[in-house]
């Protein structure tokens, strides 16, 4: 009986170890559980490593049908990064943020042909974007000397689908749904890599919310649009889903702020799927506008 007792206590005890993982694991941000690895039953040992490494950010975001929706996340976000905008300053500046708005150089509607890697604002603004698809590209939702995202996805519907939260381009990776940004000392040319304290983008038309699914399945996944932050190892420091809006032309807002500069680069998946197919129950196509972030600080 006793050596009954002893091993339903150790059973007790080895689910408890088991929970901590799952809270641990969670709490961090981390989506991949390595069940493989051995268990040990030592629940002081596993609670100092697995809660000492993670930082929480602040986390500011926002969705609903107008710019009005957002307008108070993003305006919190800016002040926990801190004034001013730095611009095109071709240095690294102990305060303030960068701002990439997809609008400059007259005329402001052209369609941006793809290009990989998307170096317009790596000296000026110390970020550098990627896809694993064809290119990166500045449109306005239609219209302008190449038609903007219509003619550039071959589809009509991108006209009403999608809005631009600062007028009239917004950004977009052409054959996928990812863009990797890593982050440089501005003025270095990409030569010195750089961390910022935080991140955020402001998203159109992400329709589906965490936890839904297609027809009457609940439950079943995410949200279709995912950032993830690196650090400059390359570890996951956090990932969120972004808020959703449902229609047409919503917007959302995701951003997330450390104390120190830790985020060396970040992925965004916007939407289920890459642009081009119409936007519906299956498929939801998201657009990128404002990409804001911290003053890029050389890594130590
Ligand atoms: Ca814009
Ligand atoms: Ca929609
Ligand atoms: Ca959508």
């Amino acid at each position: 009986m006793k050596k009954l007792v002893k091993s339903l206590v150790s059973v007790a005890g080895f689910s408890l170890v088991i929970m901590f993982m799952f809270l641990a694991t969670h709490v961090a941000g981390q989506t991949l559980i390595s069940f493989g690895d051995p268990v040990s039953p030592d629940p002081v040992a596993l609670g100092d490593a697995s809660f000492t490494e993670f930082v929480a950010p602040a986390v500011f975001q926002a969705a609903g049908p107008n710019i009005a929706s957002i307008q108070s996340a993003v305006t919190d976000f800016r002040a926990a990064l801190g004034d001013p905008v730095n611009g095109n300053a071709l240095t690294e500046l102990t305060i303030g943020r960068r701002e990439i708005n997809w609008d400059g150089a007259v005329p402001t509607d052209v369609t941006t042909p793809p290009v990989n890697p998307f170096n317009t604002f790596l000296n000026t603004r110390g970020a550098q974007f990627t896809t694993p698809g064809v290119g990166l590209s500045q449109a306005p939702p239609s219209g302008g000397p190449q038609g903007g995202l219509v003619t550039l996805f071959g589809n009509a519907t991108y006209a009403t689908a999608f809005r631009a939260f600062s007028s009239p381009r917004l950004f977009t990776p052409v054959g996928s749904n990812t863009t990797d940004a890593a982050f440089f000392v501005a003025g270095s040319n990409g030569t010195v890599r750089a961390a910022v304290t935080g991140f955020g983008v402001i998203f159109t038309d992400v329709d589906q919310p965490d936890g839904s699914g297609p027809g009457t399945k609940r439950g079943n996944r995410g949200s279709s649009t995912l950032v993830q932050f690196f650090g400059a190892d390359g570890g996951l420091l956090f990932s969120s889903f972004a808020p959703a809006s449902p229609g047409n032309g919503g917007f959302s807002f995701l951003g997330i702020k450390f104390n120190d500069p830790r985020i060396a680069s970040v992925r965004i998946i916007a939407g289920n799927v890459a642009p081009g197919p119409n936007d519906d129950d299956n498929n939801d196509v998201v657009m990128m506008d404002d990409f804001i972030y911290g003053e890029p600080h050389k890594l130590q």
